[in-house]
């Protein structure tokens, strides 16, 4: 079990995401719960992982499936009640594994109270806990868009003012300048830490420190001061991990987040590689293929840039992307190998590994009709784009690609009915694929997705070098291979990954002809030609 009281015991954690939504129903609604988490537990402390981050949990008109939050320090009373948290806290730390919450401190919902009270007048306290703008109902302050589609911009005729939203209308900013918001959310945060919880997700906290009369979203110039405030006021008061979301983050920016003296926060949630394949300039919704010689370029800069100097996370799937089988892998024929060939691939790096649910199982995208997608930015940009005059079949192919949809279907528990996921109906529809694709199978066969996300994770406990050893990128023009050493003073590791699903020549470096294999994703690992999507880790140690 990981030493809490270490202050940086986070770099040798293993953290699992949950969206609470689709993970368990326990009371036969179609909907996930808190109960349904801890009914999970044991699963959890199986595959070995030491945090739980749980998607928000908070009242919420569900907008955007909680990340619109209506009262930060109530449950939702669909996942359960404060005394189902209370326990599921208890019940984790007794499985040596940490929760942690997720914080949405760049905007409320708009049912929130102080958004209630803030539209009632110009003169009201709560007014100035969000950004406003005067304007005329034709003609918004500017034409700033909106994260979601549309105008970021919306109107209240009771003011005769617009309010800003990065996001949904129902999603309006608060406003970071206020030094009473800034209290209200600190002293919330320091509830949360009052009942156990071992850290925290900062949502979209890149654009807290937003500035729309200069059209300035992420990366605000007061950002890292209220960072550092942030910091000081909460999390400096023990050894949390925290995490801050930040698409616009580089790689001067992240050494600020994650600088080694914890004034900012542990860590950032960065998307460079994300963007990878799509057409350059574009949206995620314009595809284009993977270049791994770019992937690997970047994964490079990424893992020298914060080494020594800051930390990265590691990652390949969250509740907003697609399933990386689907993306970056083969979910037909090599399903198997190539999520595992795509977990070695991230888990040997330096950093913290996130698991998104069903990850380890190797859960596919899904295909559905756009009536049948729940999420607003999906729904938004297909009408807009079919509009604009898309082709809808060319839009569809691009959200059976990308929608945040495809990382939402019910985890796969079994092959019982709903996945074992319900006794009913689930929320989104299950992924077909459940009856070979499940929980249950894979914890019974040794050779399973499963298992092979359990020993990457036993491997960075037992082995130092997955948390310490430097980067080298090898073979850094093939479009085939990914290949990779790490080195610390006594000993080596080397990661070979081959991303096709055809057999690729690779001569293993001198240095570790006699090393031992780790692990590999087939029985024994090829000495010079590897299989379709062969992944293999080895470790030598090195002479006195
Ligand atoms: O996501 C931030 C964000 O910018 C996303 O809208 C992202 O651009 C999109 O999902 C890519 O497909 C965070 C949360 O992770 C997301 O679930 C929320 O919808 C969003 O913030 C608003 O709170
Ligand atoms: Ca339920």
């Amino acid at each position: 079990m990981l030493d809490r009281t270490k202050p940086n015991w986070w770099k040798s954690a293993v953290i699992y995401q949950v969206y609470p939504k689709s993970f368990q129903d326990t009371n036969g609604d179609g909907v996930g719960d808190l109960p349904g988490v801890i009914q999970r537990l044991d699963y959890l402390k199986e595959l070995g992982v030491d945090g739980i981050w749980l998607s928000p949990i908070y009242a919420s008109p569900q907008v955007d499936n909680g990340y619109d939050i209506s009262d930060y320090q109530a449950i939702y009373p669909v996942f359960g009640t404060m005394e189902n948290f209370e326990e599921l806290v208890k019940e984790a730390k007794a499985r040596g594994i940490s929760i942690i919450l997720d914080l949405v401190l760049n905007h409320t919902s708009d049912q929130h109270r102080w958004f209630w009270e803030a539209k009632k007048s110009r003169e009201n306290p709560y007014h100035d806990y969000y950004v406003w703008r005067d304007g005329t109902p034709d003609c918004p302050p500017n034409d700033m868009m909106s994260g979601f589609g549309g105008s970021a911009w919306e109107y209240v005729p009771e003011v005769g003012q617009y309010y800003f939203h990065q996001f949904a209308p129902e999603q309006p900013d608060l406003n970071w300048d206020n030094p009473k918001v800034r209290r209200e959310l600190y002293d919330m945060i320091l509830f949360w830490m009052d009942k156990g919880v071992e850290g925290f997700r900062l949502d979209v906290i890149d654009q807290i420190a937003k500035e729309p009369d200069a059209k300035i979203t992420a990366n605000g110039p007061k950002l890292h001061d209220y960072l550092r405030e942030l910091s000081r006021e909460t999390f400096q008061k023990g050894y949390y991990v925290t995490v801050g979301e930040a698409w616009g983050a580089d790689l001067e920016r992240a050494r600020l987040y994650s600088a080694p003296d914890g004034s900012e926060l542990s860590m950032v949630f960065q998307f460079e590689h994300m963007g990878l394949d799509q057409q350059p300039g574009k949206e995620k919704w314009d595809l284009a293929p993977l270049s791994l010689t770019k992937l690997k370029a970047c994964m490079e800069r990424w893992q020298k840039g914060l080494h020594g100097c800051g930390w990265n996370s590691l990652f390949l799937d969250n509740h907003d992307l697609p399933r990386i089988v689907s993306r970056w892998g083969n979910d037909g024929e090599y399903r198997a190998e190539s999520a595992k060939m795509l977990a070695t691939m991230i888990h040997g790096m330096q950093g913290t590994p996130y698991i998104y649910q069903g990850e380890e199982l190797g859960m596919t995208n899904i295909k559905l009709p756009i009536e049948e997608h729940e999420d607003l930015e999906t729904i938004n940009m297909y009408h807009e784009r079919v509009a604009e005059g898309y082709d809808p079949e060319d839009v569809m192919r691009s959200i059976d690609a990308r929608s945040r949809d495809n990382a939402r279907t019910p985890m796969q528990w079994s092959d019982g009915e709903y996945a074992g996921f319900s006794a009913v109906k689930p929320w989104m529809p299950v992924n077909p694929n459940y009856l070979t694709v499940n929980a249950e199978a894979q914890q019974k066969d040794p050779q399973s997705v499963f298992h092979y996300y359990r020993r990457l994770i036993a491997l960075r406990k037992e082995y130092p070098i997955f948390v310490e050893g430097d980067f080298c990128l090898l073979e850094a023009e093939s479009e085939q291979l990914m290949v990779y050493t790490r080195n610390t003073d006594d000993a080596s590791l080397l990661v070979v990954c081959n991303f096709t699903g055809e057999p690729q020549n690779f001569a293993r470096p001198a240095d570790f002809q006699t090393a031992e294999c780790l692990l590999c994703n087939y029985e024994t690992p090829s000495a010079d030609t590897l299989r379709p999507y062969e992944a293999q880790i080895f470790y030598c140690q090195k002479k006195a």
